[in-house]
């Protein structure tokens, strides 16, 4: 199914499912090579997120602000290869919501333990907005916050569940958003856990 939540905005009730098997055992390969971290605002504050990338270029937070690194910082190597599931599922996901054609160089991996929010922002940094953004929620459900594009005015709440995938093109693709605190919950293959696949064309 494929349902248009507003300009730019489409959601895609269970695209991820059919490869679940496959997406958790290329977390856990990210993950094993480029642990999860809780990175530095610019302002000296720590996530709540924790996060780690694939693929050729890492969206990466210290004190030196927000960018986009071919090189973990934490390891001084670079990120890890994206997952042909997770390459094949961002191609997928945004060829049937109208962009075909979509080669990602980056996927933030976000993870959120329960009580973990993230607070309401834009996502500026990367080179090309003219590419959707493609993010896969797996895990325990989380209320996703869409605002406006500037940060006053208010967010509709968005439910999204294990397999959901959304994609952001066009017009949504400066809005302001955010994600509600974790409820405590339990998932089969993620335990309290919500993880997030944000799949980007950045460099
Ligand atoms: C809407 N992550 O990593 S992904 C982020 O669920 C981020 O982990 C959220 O926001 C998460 O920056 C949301 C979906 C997303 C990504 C980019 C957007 C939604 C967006 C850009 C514009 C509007
Ligand atoms: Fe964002």
């Amino acid at each position: 199914a494929r349902m248009t939540l507003d300009d730019g905005v489409v959601l895609l009730p269970g695209h991820a499912l059919a490869n679940e098997a496959a997406l958790l055992a290329g977390v856990n390969a990210v993950v094993a090579a480029a642990p999860w971290r809780q990175m530095q605002t610019p302002g000296g504050q720590t996530m709540q997120v924790a996060m780690t990338n694939a693929g050729p270029l890492g969206w990466v937070s210290d004190r030196r602000g927000y960018r986009y690194s071919a090189q973990d910082p934490l390891r001084d190597a670079p990120w890890p290869p994206m997952p042909d599931a997770f390459r094949a599922l961002a191609r997928s996901a945004a060829a049937a919501a109208g962009f075909p054609g979509f080669e990602p160089d980056a996927c933030l991996v976000n993870r959120y333990v329960p009580g973990t929010r993230l607070s309401l922002h834009q996502d500026r940094n990367e080179r090309d907005f003219s590419a959707p953004i493609v993010s896969v929620s797996l895990g325990v459900p989380a209320t996703f916050l869409l605002g406006g594009l500037e940060r006053a005015g208010g967010t509709q709440p968005i439910p999204l569940w294990h397999g959901d995938v959304l994609v952001w093109g066009g017009p949504a693709r400066l809005r302001f958003h955010g994600v509600r605190p974790i409820k405590a919950a339990h998932h089969p293959a993620f335990g309290p856990d919500r993880v997030n696949l944000t799949f980007r064309r950045a460099g």
